[in-house]
């Protein structure tokens, strides 16, 4: 039933269980205002007939029910309402992964995806994943607003220059599917694409180690992968970034006192700001912090961070934040 109703609809297979709850919902919402329509139709057709002139005879007088429209207009109210809240819930499911989800970095920029590991593997236009896994994926842009649109999965999120924004999947079925930009995002902007694969668990693994499983060599043919692996990852590319830009002169990683607060722990934790309100390091925060580093002060410190905003590219950006992240101890949500 299902099956058929998608190729009626031309949407492609899901290939997770939220792809069918939300094609579920889908169905009953065109179904209902579909009976819906055809219920106002004939009733109309009806009342064209059953009112028509007859001669000079007078047409019969109509008083209409309070109770009845009450109910109709409460009834639909009510149906719209549950819908609301049913796909309200699968939208917050895209963002509600588990702790300990796979997370990967996802870059847009003109016109291509850009897909980042913390372990340092990197890829453009390739994007594995494993199967039966949570998987998380922050987003951000290089240059102007793209959107990442996973038609199988039925999810679609904005990428935003500057910031990070996540998308929360659970891929159940192996195979490829592709992304597009949602987004119009310049000249070439039909063209970018990528390909979301879906990986046994084993391949995975050996994709994420620096390996690149036989699935993937067919796709993965004439593109560029440069694996930082070998060099600590992302994160001790994110401190050589770090170093190479001078955070490192105003900043420890340590723990010791410096110009500005140690980033050791920071990631995670309860900041002071000046003023006294309190806030947690969560990537927002950080995000903040280096874009416009004097909009919130720390408590106990001099307002002197330069604002890197035009120094650092989407990646070098990414680098940070994972660098940080694996400074800090907890996960901040
Ligand atoms: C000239 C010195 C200086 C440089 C260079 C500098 N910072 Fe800062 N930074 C500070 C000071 C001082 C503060 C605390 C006051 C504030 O919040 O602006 C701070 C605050 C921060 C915070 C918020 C810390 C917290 O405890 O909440 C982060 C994150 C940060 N800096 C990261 C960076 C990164 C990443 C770089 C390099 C790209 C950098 N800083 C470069 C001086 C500096
Ligand atoms: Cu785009």
């Amino acid at each position: 039933m299902s099956d058929l109703l998608r190729q009626l609809l031309m949407l492609p297979d899901p290939a997770s269980e939220a792809a069918r709850e939300i094609d579920v919902l889908h169905f009953v919402v065109l179904g209902t205002t579909l009976v819906g329509f055809l219920a106002v139709a004939c009733v109309t057709a009806w009342w064209l007939w059953r009112y028509r002139r007859r001669g000079d005879r007078p047409t019969e007088r109509v008083t209409g029910s309070r109770r009845l429209e009450l109910s109709i207009g409460g009834a639909l109210l009510t149906l719209f309402v549950g819908w609301w809240v049913v796909g309200f819930l699968q939208y917050l499911d895209l963002q509600d992964a588990p702790e300990g989800a796979e997370e990967i970095y996802v870059t847009g920029k003109q016109w291509m995806w850009k897909f980042a590991w913390p372990s340092g593997r990197a890829v453009v236009g390739v994007l594995p994943v494993p199967v039966d896994r949570d998987v998380r994926l922050v987003l951000t842009s290089r240059d102007v607003v793209h959107s990442f649109f996973v038609p199988a999965l039925r999810m679609k999120q904005d990428a935003l220059p500057g910031r990070f924004t996540r998308l929360d999947f659970r891929a159940d079925r192996l195979g490829t599917y592709p992304v597009y930009c949602a987004e119009y995002c310049g000249q070439s902007h039909a063209r970018m694409g990528a390909t979301v694969v879906v990986l046994s668990a084993e391949d995975y693994a050996d994709w994420v180690a620096g390996r690149t499983p036989a699935t993937l060599v067919p796709l993965l043919k004439g593109r560029e992968v440069p694996d930082v692996a070998a060099e600590g990852g992302l994160a001790a590319e994110g401190r050589r970034v770090m170093q190479r830009v001078g955070c490192l002169a105003c900043h420890s990683l340590d723990g010791s006192p410096s110009v500005g607060p140690t980033l050791l722990g920071l990631y995670g934790s309860e900041v002071e700001l000046q003023g006294g309100e309190r806030v947690v390091a969560d990537s927002d925060y950080l995000t903040r912090a280096l874009r416009d580093p004097n909009g919130q002060i720390v408590a106990g410190y001099d307002p002197v961070m330069p604002s890197f905003e035009e120094q650092l590219s989407a990646e070098e950006r990414v680098a940070i934040f994972e660098a940080l992240r694996a400074l800090g101890d907890e996960e901040a949500p």
